[in-house]
């Protein structure tokens, strides 16, 4: 890997879909991976006295790296088990362990991983599918079309493995070089579109599962890889490229330190309309302060959804020597765990849609009169936050026919904007704005029901009004 001298150079930076009668179900099945995978949030509750604990307050995850060698270890089997909900292999479910040879898949290493962590009620990261490192021998007999095409089996031949099982993919790891600009590789030389062409396949593979870009060296929103990455999703939102988190390392280490920036470029993130996540956290010296600082800046971002560390003792750590993690050889938690779970149990941000519905209600009327109870739409507050909220707005057909399409309207109050909409598609984004159905949920049996959901950014103490719904 190449990454280490370049992080230690720097100065301190950082889902179309199916048919009729299963329309229903499938979009409700979509939706629910989403939000059921995250823990119910209660910021009432006692503060945890475990990582996971701590962090499932406030709806979000706590996660460990392990390697497969780790599940003969009893020491990090009984913290792993204790503290975290969340597990990423190492090595294991990456390009060259999980396709060894053309069309030959092995997910033997990956699934024993996956197997001890669900078996003990965590969810799993999926890491990685594309990458410019540890790829399969073949790959590197490969270019142009037959390279891409290559790319394009593998996600389909492990992700079709692990259809409807992973919460997250890291579909594309370290793309980006540091000025800002794509990481010059044998898949970038496929063509730029290489990563929009893996985000594409990863959806039509498995639709339920998040799809991440993951990398490091984008912690400080001004560095000019940070830049470049934030350009992408941004490009990607706005041409309708599936992609639904960005994950940052995070390795403090070699050099590096949390930047001031730090939650502010969590946000800045959020706001193009995907989740974000700490998804390798080390830290030089496992220094208290870093730790504490960038466990808060996660705290303080609605859709910073959970942290992950990239293994559990020092003597699990890639730079074992900087004793960059939570607990010491011996098993013992060090001051950093402290600081973590503190900043983890005093969040006052909830993951949108894992609190327990607040705000109004207010079912519409019924679009024709003149036709009794064609669509109605009910909308509910699913989560708040200084500045912004989500909204979900459920759609019912309460004739005796199916109905093929439908809109809503809804007015947002002066100073609503709407960022991003899911499971619809907007015309309009303030004031009196309109959402039709999506391509897989407009058509709607008699008393079905389906619902999309969308982020504004403004004040939370109006829900949107007149909500009414027609269809053709
Ligand atoms: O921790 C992983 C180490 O065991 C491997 O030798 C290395 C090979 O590339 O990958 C390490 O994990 C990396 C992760 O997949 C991507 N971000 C950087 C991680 C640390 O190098």
């Amino acid at each position: 890997m190449n990454e280490v001298p370049a992080r230690s150079k720097r100065r301190t930076v950082g889902r179309a879909r199916l048919l009729a009668g299963g329309v229903v179900a499938l979009v409700t099945a979509v939706a629910s991976v989403a939000m059921a995978t995250l823990a119910h949030a209660d910021l009432s509750g006692p503060p945890g006295t475990t990582l996971k604990a701590a962090a499932e307050r406030s709806g979000r995850y706590f996660g460990a790296a392990m390697g497969g060698d780790r599940l003969n270890d009893s020491g990090f089997l009984t913290i792993a088990n204790r503290e975290f909900d969340m597990m990423t292999a190492v090595n294991e479910m990456k390009p060259d362990a999980t396709q060894p040879n053309r069309g030959q898949f092995d997910f033997r290493a990956g699934d024993a991983i996956y197997n001890w962590a669900t078996q003990r009620g965590m969810k799993v990261r999926g890491h990685t599918l594309a990458w410019h490192a540890q790829q399969p021998r073949f790959w590197g007999s490969l270019n142009g079309s037959a390279l891409r095409t290559a790319m394009i089996d593998h996600i389909n031949g492990v992700m079709g493995h692990y259809r409807g099982k992973l919460y997250a993919w890291d579909v594309v790891n370290e793309a980006f070089a540091e000025n800002g600009s794509r990481r010059s590789s044998n898949l970038q030389s496929t063509g730029n579109d290489w990563i929009e062409a893996a985000f594409r396949a990863a959806r039509a593979a498995d639709p339920g599962v998040q799809l991440c870009y993951n990398d490091y060296n984008i912690e400080n929103r001004t560095y000019g890889k940070t830049q470049g990455v934030y350009h992408m999703i941004k490009d990607f939102k706005a041409r309708g490229v599936p992609i639904d988190c960005v994950g940052l390392q995070t390795h403090f280490t070699g050099g590096s330190s949390l930047p001031g920036n730090f939650q502010q470029t969590l946000s800045s993130f959020a706001a193009l309309g995907v989740d974000v996540a700490l998804t390798e956290v080390d830290v030089t010296n496992a220094s208290s302060s870093q730790y504490q600082g960038l466990t808060q800046a996660c705290m303080n971002v609605p859709r910073c959804v959970g942290i992950t560390t990239w293994g559990v003792r020092d003597s699990d750590s890639w730079r074992g020597n900087e004793n960059p993690l939570l607990f010491d050889r011996n098993s013992n938690p060090k001051a950093a765990y402290t600081s973590v779970l503190n900043a983890l149990n005093a969040a006052s941000t909830t993951v949108p849609g894992t609190s327990t519905p607040s705000g109004s209600t207010s079912p519409s009327t019924p679009n024709d009169p003149g036709q009794p109870g064609v669509c109605t739409a009910t909308y509910r507050s699913a989560g708040s936050w200084g500045g912004g909220f989500q909204g979900e707005v459920t759609v019912s057909n309460n004739g005796s026919t199916t109905l093929n399409g439908w809109t809503v309207r809804m007015t947002l109050a002066g100073g609503q904007t709407i960022v991003n909409v899911w499971n619809g598609a907007n015309t309009g984004s303030t004031g009196t704005v309109s959402v039709r159905n999506a391509a897989y949920n407009g058509s709607l049996g008699a008393n079905a029901s389906t619902s999309f959901g969308f982020l504004a950014n403004g004040s939370t103490s109006t829900a949107p009004g007149d909500i009414s719904c027609t269809s053709p």
